[in-house]
């Protein structure tokens, strides 16, 4: 079936060369999708060929969250990347930004519309955008996320359309997008639940923009997730256990506020193990959702979820087009900008559950540079939930590189998330409640909480050290 019902877009269907030769040395693109799903494939090859084939090609490129290896892989491989903005977690990529040779700027995923709308990041030469399909009236229908697809569509001055054919139809009517004015005038968010709809299931385009519009067979390339080991599981259950507790004494309502789970290995297992407990009417308000959110709507325990990216794996991809009806009363996609928006976030106390590298004995957070210097990943939506959250936790393994660095240190060699904003530390040792506690009395519980028992003696120490030469108030942190 003809994927573009619009006779005048579809007059517009061309070669993935011509399309792309609109996008030149030295311009800014910025592409949909988030996490592995919904960005473009086609045209990021075609320039990762040109560049191949000797051109001068270097491009900026903005994304909204992390897109797939056929994304930043390619083009970083093909060394088309020179400046880059927004999430990313490929291997290449990574290797680029450390070694300087890809200037990265480090973007809060809820903040990207904002710095792309006030032309803070420069002139938005071309977008590409991933979509399903269009309707009649020519309104785009996204892929399994929203992202910046709107923003996109907005202020670039030229659009390349991506069709993905292997996505199935039946997406249409996931989305919620709703498109904010600059400030002053921005309108308020009227969200009240994960799934209350305040926007549009479509995006909406300028037929002018649109230079070129392509087909795609190309399938997001998502992986499996490992099952959860015994250390994210224990991290897991102490997190569950504490949120009862929070219940029970009245500091937390029944049922929870919406929750709102990261990335990585004791993310997934936080949702795995809330779907094995006896908690019901959960909700989910967050920006990635996985498989675990899938299950837990199987289990009947989550009622409605939110984010602006749904990531299934491959495994159960099948099972999840089959019954994708059934989902989508349950589960809304909506922009970034909305998913991650500070407004909804606080007024709603979402729960935010983050993975951080390392905490130090103040409260401090480092959850994007290993040994201070080398990026891993990105701040990505991690302090657009955390600094908003009714509640603020995050958790990490006691040890990283098989028991030889503490991630439990006196001081972060980088810090994304203050003291100011985090509550709760979670390690497989046992859970630090931060809240009310003055910077001595968090270092003390950090290390008899949290800290791997081999490293507790190291970080007495320097505390008992820096005590006595202390001279002001913090001066032991
Ligand atoms: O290194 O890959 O060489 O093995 O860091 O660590 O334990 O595999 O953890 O996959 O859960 O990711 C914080 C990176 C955790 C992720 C982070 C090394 C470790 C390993 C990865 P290897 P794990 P996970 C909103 C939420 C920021 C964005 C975010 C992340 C690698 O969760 O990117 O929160 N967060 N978004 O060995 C040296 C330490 C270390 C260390 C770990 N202390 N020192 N190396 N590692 N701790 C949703 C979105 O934004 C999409």
């Amino acid at each position: 079936m003809e994927r573009i019902k619009n006779a005048e877009l579809l007059k517009k269907v061309t070669t993935p060369e011509a399309a792309a030769s609109c996008i030149k040395n030295g311009m800014t693109v910025a592409v949909s999708g988030f996490t592995v799903v919904g960005y473009p494939k086609v045209i990021p090859a075609e320039l990762a060929k040109r560049a191949d084939n000797g051109e001068d090609l270097k491009i900026t490129l903005i994304t909204g969250g992390n897109v797939g290896d056929e994304g930043d892989g390619v083009l970083s491989r093909s060394h088309v990347l020179a400046r880059r903005y927004g999430f990313q977690n490929n291997k290449d990529l990574r290797t680029q930004i450390n070694s300087n040779e890809v200037k990265f700027v480090d973007t809060h995923v809820g903040g990207v519309p904002h710095l792309i709308k006030n032309g803070f990041l420069g002139k938005l030469d071309v977008g590409i955008i991933e979509i399903a399909g269009t309707t009649e009236d020519g309104k785009l229908i996204p892929c399994f996320s929203a992202g910046i697809t709107n923003v996109i569509a907005k202020y670039a001055e030229k659009i390349i359309l991506e069709v993905n054919e292997t996505v199935p139809l039946a997406v249409e009517g996931m989305h919620d997008f709703i498109d904010i004015d600059r400030a002053p005038n921005a309108q308020p968010i009227l969200i009240s639940s994960p799934v209350s709809r305040v926007g549009s299931p479509y995006v909406t385009v300028d037929f002018d923009k649109v230079v070129g519009i392509v087909y795609s067979d190309k399938r997001d390339t998502n992986k499996d997730l490992a099952p959860a080991n015994e250390e994210q599981t224990k991290i897991a259950e102490l997190l569950i256990d504490f949120l009862k507790d929070e219940m029970k004494a009245g500091r937390l309502s029944t049922p929870l506020p919406p929750m709102q789970s990261g990335v990585g290995g004791v993310a997934n297992a936080v949702l795995t193990c809330l779907a094995e407990s006896d908690l019901t009417d959960l909700s989910v308000y967050t920006e990635v959702m996985q498989d675990a959110v899938i299950a837990l709507i199987d289990s009947g325990k989550v009622t409605e979820a939110c984010g602006t990216a749904l990531t299934i794996s491959p495994s159960k991809l099948d099972d999840f087009y089959n019954n994708i009806d059934f989902y989508k009363e349950k589960i809304v996609l909506r922009p970034q900008e909305i998913s991650n928006s500070a407004e909804v976030i606080r007024r709603l106390g979402v729960i935010a559950m983050n993975t951080a590298i390392e905490v130090d004995l103040a409260g401090n957070v480092n959850s994007t540079h290993t040994n201070g210097v080398n990026l891993m990943n990105g701040i990505g939506g991690s302090s657009d939930y955390a600094k908003n959250a009714g509640l603020c936790v995050f958790t990490t393994p006691s040890t990283a590189k098989n028991g030889t660095i503490s991630c439990i240190v006196p001081h972060c060699g980088h810090v994304d998330h203050t003291e100011h904003d985090t509550q709760i530390i979670i390690t497989e040792y046992g859970l630090a409640d931060l809240r009310g506690l003055t910077a001595y009395e968090r270092a003390e519980l950090l290390i008899e909480k949290c800290a791997h028992p081999k490293f507790r003696p190291m970080l007495r120490e320097y505390i008992e050290n820096a005590k006595k030469n202390a001279t002001g108030f913090h001066d032991i942190l």
